[in-house]
């Protein structure tokens, strides 16, 4: 039975629109205009291909204080990480890869199985539209919550393939376990307790959206996901083919990630900024779409446990002024989902 707290964080929906996999079958020359955004093909901010984010290797953090500082400065400056031997075991991150494949690969009925219905969030369909005459993003999306476990709704989980969901089961495990132990090293390196920030994410919400971005012959003109910062604590993100296509912002440039094999592409969210004071930062990003291969990724977004109020953590705020306002972690979700994606506005709605 779901609870109360469950169903107003499940209750997220999007407006209904076209399958994007299915449009980009058609093979348009020219896309429609709901998704041509002259601010691309226009955008004064041009892209730095000089610059990668930092790259961690967790097999090194508990001991190595160079490798901790290196983490704490990744997350001060950059926001957004790569992370290496993160002890995840490669056979569940292809597993997952593979079954995300093959997925959107269904033909389109089959994937309807798992489609959205009104007023949720979860299923296979889009997030982020909330109005008629809104532009709108290059991609379709399958999205899950993983944890906690009551929070699963067994509706939306794809039986095809069928290991998907045991696939989808270890993963979603596997990450979580990942979270928790940068968690606590983040509290370390912040100057605060690790058992007291771990204990808001031991029994947090991860919701986990596998983006299916098809190619696109105006892909000049469209985002595959308009820029946004997460509002999340923390975001672990793979890509699941070659195809590159996430951008960071930084320096009011858009830097290309360029995905390391077999690591997490890490990403520090709203939340975490205001939970560490603005010590940490939550960086606004993109996807751009291919003219000729299509793209998938697979974000895995953690949130401290229902009935957090998400603001700065006491420690951080005794001899420091407290940069941010808090609010219960469902009005965030609720104020954060019923908006289209739009740069940084939680973090600017909650800045005092
Ligand atoms: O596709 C990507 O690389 C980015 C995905 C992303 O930012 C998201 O799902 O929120």
């Amino acid at each position: 039975m779901e609870t109360k707290v469950q169903t107003t964080v499940q209750q997220f929906g999007s407006l209904p629109v076209e399958n994007v996999q299915a449009l980009a079958s058609n093979n348009l020359k020219n896309v429609p205009s709901r998704y041509i955004r002259p601010e691309v093909e226009f955008d004064a901010v041009s892209v730095d291909e000089s610059l990668q984010i930092p790259v961690i290797d967790m097999s090194k953090l508990d001991d190595d204080i160079d490798e901790q500082k290196k983490l704490h400065l990744a997350c001060k400056d950059w926001g957004f990480f790569q992370l290496m031997n993160h002890g995840v075991a490669d056979e569940v991150i292809e597993n997952m890869k593979m079954d995300t494949q093959e997925f959107f690969n269904l033909p389109l009925e089959e994937k309807m199985a798992c489609a959205q219905i009104p007023n949720h969030i979860e299923g296979y369909g889009q997030a982020f539209v909330v109005s008629e005459d809104q532009k709108l993003d290059w991609g379709d999306m399958l999205f899950l919550f993983g944890l906690p476990v009551p929070f699963r709704n067994m509706r939306f989980w794809p039986t095809s393939p069928p290991s998907f969901r045991a696939t989808f089961d270890n993963y979603s495990i596997e990450l979580h376990k990942v979270m928790i132990h940068l968690m606590r090293l983040f509290a370390k390196n912040l100057g605060t307790d690790p058992e007291m920030l771990a204990s808001f994410f031991e029994d947090g919400i991860q919701g986990v959206r596998m983006n299916y971005y098809p190619p696109c012959a105006e892909a000049s003109k469209v985002f595959g996901l308009a820029p946004h910062s997460d509002a999340t604590g923390l975001t672990l993100l793979i890509q699941v083919n070659e195809v590159e296509g996430l951008q960071i912002k930084r320096n009011e440039k858009w830097v290309p990630v360029k995905p390391k094999p077999g690591a997490f592409i890490i990403n520090i969210g709203d939340m975490l900024e205001i939970m560490s004071n603005g010590e940490y930062k939550s960086i606004e990003h993109r996807a751009v779409v291919n003219p000729e291969k299509e793209r998938l990724s697979i974000a895995a977004f953690h949130h401290p446990k229902t009935g957090t109020q998400i603001g700065p953590l006491p420690d951080l705020v005794k001899t420091n002024k407290a940069l941010y306002r808090s609010l219960p972690l469902e009005e965030f979700l609720r104020l954060k989902m019923s908006s289209k994606l739009d740069g940084k506005f939680m973090i600017k709605k909650m800045k005092l």
